[in-house]
């Protein structure tokens, strides 16, 4: 597997970034879509075409990597939960992996992408590609979608699958076998459930069932044809571990060069079994140890300053291999690191030190734009908000532009950047961090971790 470390990745939720073809905002349920862009639970607009538009500006801004969230054809409709109707606008209620979303494109032909060459897919592909940039896709292999409640019409049916348009299983009706039926998880520290119950109400595959892997893996292979560069993987946590060194094994296999690495929720140095499935599973991990430092001092703005982040780095011997991880300030499942507390020049420190440190550094969608909204915290999914700037002269555009040593176009020829490891002693002790940290693992107590609409 070929370390992403000397890219920068720049993560967008599709929906929300731009709208290039209004044509296609209704998809098959107008009920999902709200064109006031105020009912933050439903589709805004956003699509494929418009990430095409805006790829220079990616470019400009120096990152060499686009992390989409999951294109498959998702679940129509609206899913009742708590008298709220809330949409699969995010992309995480896959029902057809073999199809592209109909938000996402306008014609027949796209939606049917492995049936034709000249999608906007191929188009999205070709033109990343054309500018020296690398698609990094979204891929859910642990659940596909939730119930509507039985009074409200015209939601998804929990779990239908289909294959190109032919249906195949579902939840209520699994004539394949291919879903769990544990119910919910209960106890979140016992390591079985939380890989073979529900993340809540989700469809849970069930992946000793060689039909299913099979199919999720036939599907994944037909993206990659298409050109993807690299997966980053949904819910890693909730599949066993074997399933996944059987999968990264198959895609590198089909792809050499394939870069992987997944969302272990809440991972990194303080949490063994994460730490065990980065060095084991064969991928590379979101790093929310880094996260959770620099969210510390930078945000939220605790007495004992770099501390935490401090300790973090002098865990880095964990790893294997700190290249495979990846690293950022916030993204779409925790509040943006403004509605965190930090004022736009701890935004800025906060992005020079993923810039810089050990790991492949992502950046999600309009932090150099300060995009935030702090309703409610500014906790999902008030940290999705629509994309409203373009601006390249803010100081965040410019720092990960053009800053000595941070630069995202720098790491390409800069090792020390990309691939050095971190020092610790070098922050200045101060008295409070002479004090024990309170470094605690990202343990639930065994009570449900508070997971996001999407999960
Ligand atoms: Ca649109
Ligand atoms: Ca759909
Ligand atoms: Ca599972």
């Amino acid at each position: 597997m070929r370390p992403f470390n000397d890219s920068v990745i720049y993560f967008a939720v599709v929906d929300r970034f731009f709208n290039s073809d209004p044509a296609n905002d209704n998809g098959r349920s107008p009920e999902a879509f709200d064109a006031s862009q105020t009912d933050w639970f439903k589709y805004w607009g956003g699509d494929l075409g418009g990430m095409i538009q805006k790829l220079d500006y990616l470019k400009e801004l120096g990152c060499s990597s686009v992390w989409l969230t999951p294109l498959f054809d998702q679940a129509d409709g609206l899913v009742d939960v708590e008298g709220r109707g809330i949409a699969a606008y995010h992309g995480y209620w896959a029902k057809d992996f073999k199809r592209l979303d109909e938000h996402l494109a306008s014609s027949p032909e796209d939606i049917r992408l492995f049936a034709s060459k000249n999608t906007i897919v191929d188009r999205l592909v070709a033109e990343m590609h054309k500018k020296d940039m690398r698609l990094v896709l979204d891929i859910v292999c642990n659940h596909s979608s939730p119930a509507r409640r039985p009074d409200v019409g015209g939601g998804p049916v929990k779990g239908e699958i289909y294959d190109d348009g032919k249906l195949l299983t579902s939840y209520d009706d699994d004539k394949l076998g291919w879903y769990h039926r544990n119910g919910g998880v209960c106890d979140w520290d016992n390591k079985g459930q939380v890989e073979t119950s529900e993340l809540c109400g989700l469809a849970d595959f069930n992946e000793s069932h060689i039909g299913y892997r099979t199919y999720i893996k036939d599907a994944m292979r037909l993206w990659l044809d298409k050109g993807v560069d690299a997966f980053r993987v949904d819910t890693v946590k909730h599949m066993p571990q074997w399933f996944w060194q059987e999968f990264v094994s198959d895609m590198v296999f089909h792809r050499p060069d394939l870069f992987i690495f997944g969302e272990w929720f809440q991972g990194g140095c303080f949490d063994p079994l994460s730490v065990q499935f980065a060095n084991k599973s064969g991928m590379g991990m979101l790093d929310f140890g880094v996260q959770r430092g620099l969210e510390d001092c930078l945000a939220r703005g605790n007495e004992q300053g770099f501390a935490l982040l401090d300790k973090v780095f002098s865990l880095d011997h964990l790893f294997d291999d700190t290249r495979h991880l990846v690293t950022f300030i916030d993204n779409h499942d925790m509040p943006r690191f403004m509605s965190s507390g930090a004022a736009p020049a701890r935004v800025d420190m906060a992005l020079a030190v993923i810039l810089t440190c050990r790991g492949t550094p992502c950046i999600y969608y309009g932090t150099e734009q300060y995009l935030h909204n702090d309703t409610n915290g500014g906790a999902d999914p008030y940290n999705r908000p629509m994309m409203e700037k373009w601006d390249t002269g803010t100081p965040a555009f410019k720092l990960v532009k053009n800053s000595p040593g941070c630069a995202a176009r720098t790491r390409p020829c800069s090792t020390a950047a990309s691939a050095g490891s971190s020092c610790p002693p070098t922050f200045t002790p101060i008295p409070a961090c002479t004090a024990p940290i309170a470094v605690s693992p990202f343990s639930t107590g065994g009570r449900k971790p508070r997971y996001p609409w999407r999960a």
